[in-house]
């Protein structure tokens, strides 16, 4: 065992996924007894696009068998929707009774919840309903279990007033009726971009109530855009491999920019690329998720808020790095979501370098890894899969007010 020193038992939700199974994995071979629930949807989801993890991940069974044989490690799985299955998850609660749950079961694309009507209510349902559902099961069990969950730095928008974004709360100084001045602590006012991103911030606000109401143990992990796909563990055997995500819908810029360029297709910067972002590598995720486990939030503290980045980058550079490793040139696509042109981003992320988290920040070797592993699998690509499809703005009607994003950052 590790720094964490004490033996505890967590559930991972969404450990199937892209960061719940390097996560899982990680916090296992830290000694730590994993229960992995998990309902499978991304998977279906991939069937559903017609597309499929660039990596060929392997069945849920195949993954955790090949764990215990490479590490003498079990990890258990429940195959429960928390969404739909609230009574399965309370019955698991309760029989298992976890120290911890880590939370990161919600349907993650914003291209995808901005789809369709259909998907906008699917990825608020099955979000909204997963997150009340993990409160309400740990209140109704009784127990003092410390709830990680995996939020994003899209809550707060990516514009500031030129100031550093901070860890969730906002130092506010009002005027009273009677002219005096009073500070305060606020949650910093949200400003998400896609249905995807307001589901995380109407999470927060369960989060305040069941932590304020039945002094539930929270903390919050506003989460960058994660970027590589292995982690030491993933790449024990091939069997463990990792998700890869490089789709229209659910690859994320940095990751689909490396496949791009490794299949030799045209980099897609969305309009001039001028947005920056925050980010975090995979390997980076596990280290903080295993930093958070090991420094709770006490007992009636309010919710612990954590920026989990590392470094903030704009789109065309990103774009300029991967065009220099890998010789594919840039297209300049017309973007089809709804943001500023350009932005400036400063985060705060003090929380987890207090905790001795060490940075892996972006570099041609790391990046070169990921190009590689796109490379191997690349026969498994369909390149059809990789524009952007879905669009944030449906056709402008004569007399249509056009909505300035600058207007709605502080
Ligand atoms: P993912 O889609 O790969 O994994 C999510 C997992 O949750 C999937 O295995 C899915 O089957 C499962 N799931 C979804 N709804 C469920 C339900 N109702 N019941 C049970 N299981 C359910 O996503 P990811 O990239 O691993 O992201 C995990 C979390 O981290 C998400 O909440 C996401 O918002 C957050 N996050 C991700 C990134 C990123 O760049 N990938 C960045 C910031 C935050
Ligand atoms: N972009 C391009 N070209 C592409 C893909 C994206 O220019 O081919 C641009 C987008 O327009 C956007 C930026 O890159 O400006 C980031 O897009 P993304 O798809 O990498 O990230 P995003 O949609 O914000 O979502 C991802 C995860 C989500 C997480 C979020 C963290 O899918 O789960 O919450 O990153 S954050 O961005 O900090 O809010």
């Amino acid at each position: 065992m590790t720094n964490a020193k004490i033996r505890k038992k967590i559930f991972v939700l969404g450990g199937d996924g892209f960061c719940g199974w390097p996560t899982s994995l990680h916090l296992s071979g830290s000694g730590h007894e994993i229960i992995i629930i998990d309902n499978l949807s991304r998977r279906r989801i991939d069937e559903e696009c017609g597309t499929n993890s660039l990596t060929p991940i392997q069945s849920i069974d195949i993954r955790l068998r090949a764990w215990e044989e490479v590490s003498g490690n079990r990890i258990r799985f429940y195959r429960i929707d928390i969404a739909e299955e609230y009574d399965q998850l309370l019955s698991a609660i309760r029989e298992e009774k976890p120290d911890v749950i880590i939370h990161f079961a919600e349907q993650r694309s914003a291209p995808y919840s901005m789809k369709s009507p259909l998907l906008k209510r699917y990825t608020v349902n099955n979000n909204i309903k997963a997150t009340h559902h993990v409160l309400c099961a740990i209140v109704e069990s009784g127990l003092d279990i410390h709830l990680i969950h995996l939020g994003t730095m899209g809550v707060y928008g990516y514009g500031t007033a030129g100031i550093r974004i901070p860890e969730g709360y906002l130092d506010i100084e009002v005027k009273t009726e009677n002219g005096d001045r009073v500070h305060q602590q606020i949650l910093y006012p949200t400003n998400p971009g896609s249905i995807y991103h307001m589901t995380k911030s109407l999470d927060q606000l369960l989060f305040h109530y069941y932590n304020k109401n039945d002094r539930l143990r929270i903390t919050d992990l506003h989460q960058g855009i994660v970027w590589g796909t292995n982690t030491p563990e993933t790449q024990a055997d091939e069997r463990l491999i990792n998700r890869f995500d490089y789709d229209g819908d659910y690859g994320t810029v940095l990751n689909r920019f490396l496949m791009q360029g490794a299949v030799g297709h045209p980099i897609t910067v969305h309009g001039t690329g001028g947005q920056t972002r925050a980010f975090i590598h995979i390997q980076d995720t596990v280290r903080c998720l295993q930093l958070a486990v090991e420094h709770p939030p006490k007992l009636g503290e309010r919710v612990l808020i954590m920026n989990q980045m590392t470094e903030t980058l704009r789109v065309i550079e990103l774009a300029q790095v991967v065009s220099r490793l890998t010789g594919s040139e840039i297209a300049y696509v017309p973007n089809p979501r709804k943001e500023a042109a350009e932005n400036e981003l400063h985060v705060d992320n003090s929380h987890f370098l207090s905790k001795g988290l060490v940075p892996v920040t972006l570099n041609d070797g790391l990046m070169l890894e990921v190009s590689e592993i796109a490379k191997k699998y690349a026969y498994r690509a369909d390149l059809s899969k990789i524009p952007a499809m879905s669009t944030w703005t449906k056709e402008q009607r004569p007399g249509d007010v056009q909505f300035e994003y600058a207007d709605y950052c502080i």
